[in-house]
């Protein structure tokens, strides 16, 4: 039973699939739902209310050796704090936090059905908490950081099968400090699901903002703003909710409010014009034109010969048309919040103060629907490129060293999953670059694209051709596999505003629109605006503008990402989900064997057992460890090291040819040695003195 309910997985000499699950389930059964394994923290969802981050809790996990202490998510809070303040002795002072997990799969993935979420925002939300805890800035700026999360999970959160509160976008969240001292943050976001705003699949949501704005605004602004009963909107698929769950929405609405008041937020200027008629309205609030409005609902103008052409919309298209509306007005205002909240978060000191930084990763899961579209395709790339980034630090990085440095190692098998990013990623014939190079072509379908793809990669190894009169295609992921359907890929590859709507924006009288369409939202999320206002010309009516695809814009902002991840010292926390169906107290052997299965958990449970996850250079560990020979000016190299390492009772090191290797335990006691010396160098210090007095 010992064996069973040991906190760190790393420690235990003999292990398998079969006693890894056990000893997972066994700690969760009497809820201790973190487990290490050596530096990672497993999270298993609790789906309950646990008292386990109260206060006290939190001040004990304040500068604490993590051996001393149960495993804890505050505990990784205060390894990547201590570490930036180079406390630790690892690597770079940047440090990032990388939550992985699932979001969801269904029937036919690990033979479930729609599953929760594993538990990624609660951790990050803990995490922040923690980190501003630790910083012990208790000023106006740490409660405006910590108000973000309620603003953007309003906007960025919906209710879906499988999670109440299911982020509908990735953000990397930057904090800054300058010493100990948290300065400012800001916030990368990636790819909300606007087709949300839209459309819902069966059982699932519109962003929480609709239904809170519904349930908390006076009656009076209902009026101003022109607002209707909720069932009637067709957004909301004539969905509302109980008297109970307004009551929640209406609270929540007031949460928000004050949110965007305490991160510094204005109130905008509003359309008070009382309205009639939904075109009046919606003209109202978009600040336009209402025959403007209704011309680019239903018709589309184009160039013959040098004349213009106005062709009338069908149903479809002109329904086609309010949706591109609603569906860009609202990525925009996303766009904008995201880029003030970073506005007012900016750190406000001099540029030549250096800032250190701790990144905080809160990215959807890796996503198997029934059907899987253009969405689920880039979300799932970028749970590639995260298992390609753990698989990097724990496995190629590590094993490589030992080989070039000369230790002796039998090589731990993973599954390496850089083929399926070349699938994806490779210039000119990966699949975004096929789907990029079909985008620009007018004549391109989504059935030439995926028949393109079945043609380029019949035999690739992970992926599948599927014999169907629809577009589909299979990806063998490093999670499973996962049929696409390719209809409306190019289309949303393109993102293209028709050039009439975003004509029409542009002429709002509502100066926030017209910013927002006359402005660019950079690749790192700042408003850019345009140099002088764009003038709407006649092209701009009938021609959508050109721009980066959407795929192309993705891939750089995750290039981006991952090269500052890459420069920084990760910490990683992988969170999982016990059942499918958000039960507390439930463990499901399926389940929770295939997320093991395929984050490699068992892989990773050898190499840190078995390896050496800190391999500091003979110059590092000589620089930061020759005063406990109480010689300062020792030579930097491997001489030094070892007369170090001899007056310390370390054992299981290893030394290579230019640096050694340490478990991960070894870096705690050398922490404790310094400390303990520190305190004597003090005591003998004021001795000295006294003696001099
Ligand atoms: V998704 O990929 O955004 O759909 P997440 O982010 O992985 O997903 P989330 O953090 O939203 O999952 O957790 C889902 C729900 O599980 C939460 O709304 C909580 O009700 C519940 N949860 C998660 N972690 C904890 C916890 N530490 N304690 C209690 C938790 N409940
Ligand atoms: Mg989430």
């Amino acid at each position: 039973m010992d064996g069973l309910l040991q906190e760190d997985l790393a420690t235990l000499s003999d292990l398998d699939e079969k006693s890894l699950l056990e000893s997972l389930s066994e700690r969760f059964k009497q809820n201790q739902i973190y487990t290490y394994i050596g530096d990672i923290l497993v999270a298993i969802n609790p789906s309950k209310y646990l008292p386990i981050y109260e206060k006290e809790v939190s001040e004990r996990y304040k500068c604490h050796e993590k051996t001393a202490l149960p495993p804890h998510i505050f505990a990784v809070a205060d390894r990547a704090y201590q570490s930036m303040l180079g406390r630790l002795a690892t690597g770079p002072r940047n440090q990032c936090i990388v939550i992985s997990g699932e979001s969801c799969s269904n029937r036919g993935f690990c033979g479930s059905t729609v599953e929760s979420g594993a538990g990624k925002t609660e951790s990050t939300k803990l995490l922040l908490r923690q980190i501003m805890e630790l910083s012990r800035a208790n000023s106006q700026l740490e409660q405006q950081i910590l108000q973000v999360n309620p603003l953007l999970e309003a906007f960025g959160n919906a209710q879906t099968v499988m999670n109440n509160n299911s982020s509908r976008f990735g953000k990397y969240i930057q904090l800054r400090f300058h010493n100990s001292a948290v300065k400012g943050a800001k916030i990368n976001e990636y790819l909300l699901e606007k087709s949300r705003v839209v459309q819902q699949d069966e059982g699932e949501r519109n962003f929480h903002i609709f239904y809170c704005m519904l349930a908390g605004i006076s009656q009076e602004d209902k009026e101003i703003y022109g607002l209707l009963d909720p069932t009637q909107y067709r957004y909301l698929n004539g969905r509302y909710g109980t008297e109970d769950m307004v009551h929640v929405w209406s609270e929540k609405y007031s949460e928000v409010s004050n949110a965007m008041d305490m991160v510094g937020f204005e109130e905008q200027e509003k359309v008070a014009e009382k309205s009639s008629g939904w075109l009046k309205a919606t003209a109202g609030q978009f600040g336009v034109q209402e025959e403007e409005l209704l011309r680019s609902l239903t018709c589309t103008m184009s160039m013959t010969r040098g004349e213009a052409i106005r062709r009338f919309h069908n149903q479809q298209q002109a329904e086609d048309a309010r949706d591109s509306i609603a569906k860009v007005a609202y990525g925009r205002v996303f766009g904008w919040i995201v880029s003030k909240v970073n506005e007012l978060l900016a750190p406000d000191v001099d540029l030549d103060v250096q800032l250190s930084e701790i990144g905080i990763l809160d990215i959807f899961g890796f996503e198997n629907f029934t059907v899987n579209r253009y969405e689920q395709i880039c979300i799932n790339l970028a749970n590639e490129q995260l298992q390609y980034f753990f698989n990097h630090h724990i496995f190629l990085m590590e094993q490589k060293e030992y080989k070039e440095e000369g230790i002796e190692w039998d090589t731990i098998e993973f599954k390496d999953n850089k083929p399926i990013l070349d699938l994806f990623l490779t210039k000119p014939f990966g699949i975004f670059s096929l789907l990029d190079e079909q985008s620009a072509f007018p004549q391109a379908t989504d059935k030439t694209f995926v028949d393109k793809l079945n043609n380029k990669f019949k035999s690739h190894p992970h992926f599948e051709v599927v014999r169907s009169h629809n577009p589909l295609f299979t990806v063998l992921h490093y999670a499973g596999k996962v049929q696409y359907n390719g209809s409306g890929f190019l289309e949303k590859n393109r993102d293209t505003i028709p050039g009439s709507i975003r004509g029409l924006f542009i002429n709002s009288v509502t100066p926030l629109l017209s910013v927002l369409f006359t402005a660019t939202i950079s690749r790192t999320g700042t408003l850019m605006p345009r140099k002088a206002k764009l003038v709407q010309t006649a092209d701009d009516n009938f021609n959508s503008t050109r721009k980066q695809s959407v795929g192309a814009q993705f891939r750089h902002s995750l290039a981006v990402l991952m090269e500052k991840m890459f420069a920084a010292n990760p910490h990683f926390v992988r969170c999982i989900k016990p059942n499918s169906n958000k039960q507390p107290d439930q463990v499901d052997s399926n389940i929770m064997m295939d997320q093991l299965r395929y984050n490699g958990l068992l892989e990773t449970i050898r190499i840190r057992r078995d390896g050496f996850s800190w391999r500091p250079s003979f110059k590092e560990f000589a620089e930061r460890y020759s005063i406990l020979l109480l010689k300062p000016h020792l030579p930097l190299n491997k001489e030094s090291c070892m007369s170090i390492l001899n007056i310390t009772e370390l054992h299981g090191w290893k030394c290579g040819t230019s640096r050694l290797f340490f478990k991960y335990v070894h870096e705690e006691e050398l922490a404790r040695l310094l400390d303990r010396f520190g305190r004597a160098a003090l005591v003998l210090q004021k001795n000295w003195r006294a003696v001099r007095c």
